[in-house]
C-alpha cells in the first residue's frame, strides 16, 4: 500500500489536534494523515478507537420524527441501526477515508444524495471535529443493481487513496435484488458499505446480510418510507439541518403516501426529475450529476425557473398525446392500459422525461380520468414498466405476475422487478415484445376478475 507512488494529502483535522495527551504519542503536528504511517499496530488501533469515540459523540440521541405516526414509529425502530451506520460515516470523514456515494439516478435518489450534501456542507462549516475537505466521490446511478463493474470501478478509484482506513460505500436507493450479488461479493472486502434502500427484499439477495443494510421493510414499515427520506433521517442522526423540502420531494418523486406537498417541495421534486433524466441541460455536465451541481441550479432562481417551466410543458404536452393514443383492455371493473412511449415521445432527441417516470404521471392521468384503479403498461425498446394503482395491491401480485412472466418467456425475458406497484420487465430482444405484453395483460386480467 504504502509504494510511494500513491497521492498523500495533508489533513489538518483539528479533532487530532483536540484529542489531547491521549493522542500526542501518535500524533504529529495534528495531522490525521501521520496516523496512515503508523507502523506500531497498538497505537493505530489506540488512536482508532479515539476517533471512534470522538464520532459517536458527533450523533444526535433523539429519534428525528415528523409528526405521521406510521413514519415516525418506523424511524424509531431504526435510529439505532442508522447511528451506528452514521458513527462510521463519520468516522471516515475524519480520517480522510475515501467515501463512494451511489445514488438512484431518480427524484428519489437523488433527493437522498442531495441531503447528504447539504448535511455534510453544514457539518464542514460548523464541526470543530472536521476542518478540511472530505474525499466523497458522488456517483449518479442509472440502474438499480450494483454490478460487478461499478465494484471495479469504485476499487479503481479508491486506489489511488493512501489510507489505512477501509473506503466507506453508501448505496441510496437500490433495488435490493440478487443482479447486485457480484458487485457486493467484489466490493465487501475493501469496503465498508452502508446501504438505505426501501425496495421489497428479494430472496437471494446478498446484501441483506451486511451490517448496515438499512431497509424500512425490515422495522415494519414499506416502501412509502422512500429511500430519500431515509437519507435525510440518517443526515438527522448526525446534525439538525433542515431537509423538509427534500424530505417531500422524495415522498412526492415515489408516490409516497406520506406526501404532503408544498409549493418548493413541488418544484425541487420536477427540477431533480428533469436535472436526473437529462444532465445535458446544465451546461457542462455529461452523463454524472452531483448533488453541487443540483445546488448551483437551486441558488440560481432564474435558470431553475427556467428548467422547472420547460419540464412542467414538456410533460402535459407528452401526457395530452398519450391519452389520445393508448389503448384499454377491460377488466371486471377496472382496465389495463398499453401505451408505445416512443410514439408518445415523437422527438428522440430529448431526454426528458424518462419512460419509466413518464409511466407514474400517465397512470396518475388516466386515473384522474377515470376515476377509479387501473393498470398502464408502457413499452419502450427492450422495456415494459408497469404501473398500478395503489388501490389494487393486495388484489394483484404484481411482482409475482411479472415473475411467472419471465418463467414463461425465459429465452426472451432477461429480468423483472420493482415495487408492489411500479415495476418493469427487461427483455433480451424485442422479438417477442407484443407476445409478452399480451401474456402479462392476459395475467393481469386473470387475477383482477379472481
Ligand atoms: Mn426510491
Amino acid at each position: 500500500m504504502h509504494d510511494g507512488t500513491a497521492r498523500t494529502r495533508s489533513l489538518k483535522s483539528t479533532l487530532a489536534l483536540n484529542l489531547g495527551e491521549a493522542a500526542e504519542m501518535s500524533v504529529v503536528e495534528g495531522s490525521v494523515e501521520r496516523f496512515t504511517r503508523l507502523e506500531d499496530a497498538g497505537e493505530r488501533s489506540a488512536f482508532g478507537e479515539m476517533i471512534e469515540a470522538a464520532a459517536k459523540e458527533m450523533l444526535k440521541g433523539e429519534a428525528h420524527k415528523i409528526g405521521i405516526a406510521a413514519v415516525d414509529s418506523v424511524t424509531e425502530k431504526m435510529w439505532k441501526r442508522l447511528r451506528d451506520a452514521m458513527a462510521l460515516f463519520a468516522k471516515k470523514l475524519m480520517l480522510g477515508a475515501p467515501i463512494v456515494i451511489r445514488f438512484h439516478n431518480d427524484i428519489d435518489g437523488a433527493s437522498g444524495a442531495y441531503a447528504l450534501y447539504k448535511t455534510l456542507a453544514f457539518v464542514l462549516e460548523s464541526s470543530e471535529h472536521l476542518a478540511y475537505k472530505p474525499n466523497i466521490a458522488w456517483r449518479m446511478h442509472g440502474s438499480v443493481f450494483y454490478t460487478k463493474d461499478d465494484a471495479i470501478n469504485d476499487l479503481l478509484m479508491c486506489n489511488n487513496y493512501e489510507c489505512v482506513e477501509k473506503p466507506l460505500l453508501l448505496i441510496v436507493d437500490f433495488g435490493t435484488s440478487e443482479e447486485s450479488n457480484a458487485g457486493l461479493e467484489a466490493a465487501k472486502e475493501k469496503f465498508d458499505i452502508v446501504w438505505l434502500d426501501h425496495h421489497p427484499i428479494v430472496e437471494g439477495f446478498g446484501g441483506g446480510e451486511l451490517k448496515h443494510y438499512i431497509n424500512p421493510w425490515n422495522f415494519g414499515g414499506d416502501s412509502n418510507y422512500t429511500a430519500g427520506f431515509l437519507a435525510c433521517v440518517f443526515a438527522k442522526t448526525l446534525t439538525n439541518v433542515d431537509t423538509r423540502e427534500i424530505e417531500e420531494a422524495s415522498f412526492i418523486g415515489d408516490y409516497s403516501e406520506y406526501s404532503k406537498p408544498s409549493v418548493g417541495s413541488r418544484k425541487l421534486a420536477a427540477l431533480l426529475d428533469l436535472l436526473t433524466s437529462d444532465t445535458r441541460v446544465i451546461s457542462g455536465m455529461r452523463g454524472n450529476l452531483t448533488p453541487e451541481s443540483v445546488d448551483s441550479v437551486l441558488r440560481d432562481r432564474q435558470k431553475s425557473e427556467e428548467l422547472t417551466a420547460y419540464a412542467e410543458s414538456r410533460i402535459a404536452e407528452m401526457l395530452d398525446l398519450a391519452i389520445s393514443s393508448v389503448k384499454a383492455y377491460n377488466a371486471d371493473s377496472t382496465r389495463i392500459y398499453v401505451a408505445d412511449f416512443e410514439a408518445i415521445r415523437a422527438n428522440d432527441q430529448e431526454r426528458y422525461p424518462l419512460p419509466g417516470r413518464f409511466a407514474s404521471r400517465l397512470l396518475g392521468r388516466i386515473e384522474e380520468l377515470n376515476k377509479d384503479a387501473c393498470i398502464l403498461m408502457l413499452h419502450f425498446g427492450y422495456f415494459i414498466s408497469v404501473r398500478m394503482s395503489k388501490k389494487l395491491i393486495g388484489r394483484v401480485e404484481l411482482l409475482k405476475i411479472l415473475e411467472d412472466v419471465r418463467a414463461n418467456f425465459s429465452n426472451y425475458v432477461e429480468s423483472t422487478g420493482g415495487h408492489s406497484n411500479a415495476a418493469s420487465i427487461k427483455m433480451k430482444n424485442d422479438e417477442m415484445k407484443k407476445a409478452i405484453i399480451k401474456d402479462t395483460v392476459e395475467r393481469l386480467k386473470k387475477a383482477l376478475e379472481k
